[in-house]
């Protein structure tokens, strides 16, 4: 069974008032998305990883060692990264629910800190990637910046909120303001019950 392009959570239009355009989501989901669910199925028909979960083909094809990743990895990993990233944010102004709050001010010291450090991580990845709230099998909360496609689940943590960070998804919004995009997406965009929800079931 070959991978699908998942259909957005909301109109390609929900987040324009908040900063995230319709052409950003016309561009991100139904092109840059969907060329990871294209090439990784080509890339995977007639291997060993046909027929094997996202989660299996990330964590099997990561190589920790290498300098470059493989086109499996890349395109699987970054399949699954724009999964979450869409579920990760909402056209409502959704309030963090408390036991998420403490939680993070016990991480962190602050909601504010939190957001501090999160932004600071997506604004100091070189090049493309990610900003992450992981959760680690300890339950430790932290924030994490990622490269290219790797993900929490290379590291053995749970995504809880991630942010993409490369040019496709802010330069049409936001042109080369990477830091006013993430601070944009924390106060704006994220949908924090989804991030309360991933949590719970840590
Ligand atoms: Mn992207």
């Amino acid at each position: 069974m070959a991978f699908e392009l998942p259909d957005l959570p909301y109109a390609h239009d929900a987040l324009a008032s908040k900063g995230m355009s319709r052409e950003t989501l016309e561009y991100h989901h139904d092109l840059h998305h969907k060329a990871y669910v294209d090439n990784g199925n080509k890339l995977i028909e007639g291997t060993e990883w046909a027929g094997k979960s996202l989660e299996e083909i990330i964590t099997g094809t990561y190589d920790k060692s290498a300098v470059a990743q493989s086109g499996i990895f890349n395109n699987i990993s970054q399949l699954w990264n724009h999964n979450q990233f869409w579920e990760m944010m909402s056209p409502n102004l959704v309030k963090m629910p408390g036991e998420l709050e403490s939680r993070l001010k016990d991480a962190f010291g602050s909601v504010d800190e939190f957001k501090s450090k999160f932004s600071a991580a997506g604004a100091g990845q070189f090049g493309s990637g990610w900003a992450w709230l992981v959760a680690e099998k300890d339950g430790t909360l932290k924030v994490t910046k990622t490269e290219n496609g790797v993900n929490p689940l290379c590291f053995g943590q749970t995504a809880l909120l991630g942010c993409d960070v490369w040019e496709h998804s802010y330069y049409i919004d936001f042109r080369n303001k990477r830091p006013d995009y993430l601070k944009n997406f924390l106060d704006h965009l994220v949908n924090w019950e989804n991030v309360a929800e991933r949590l719970s079931k840590t």
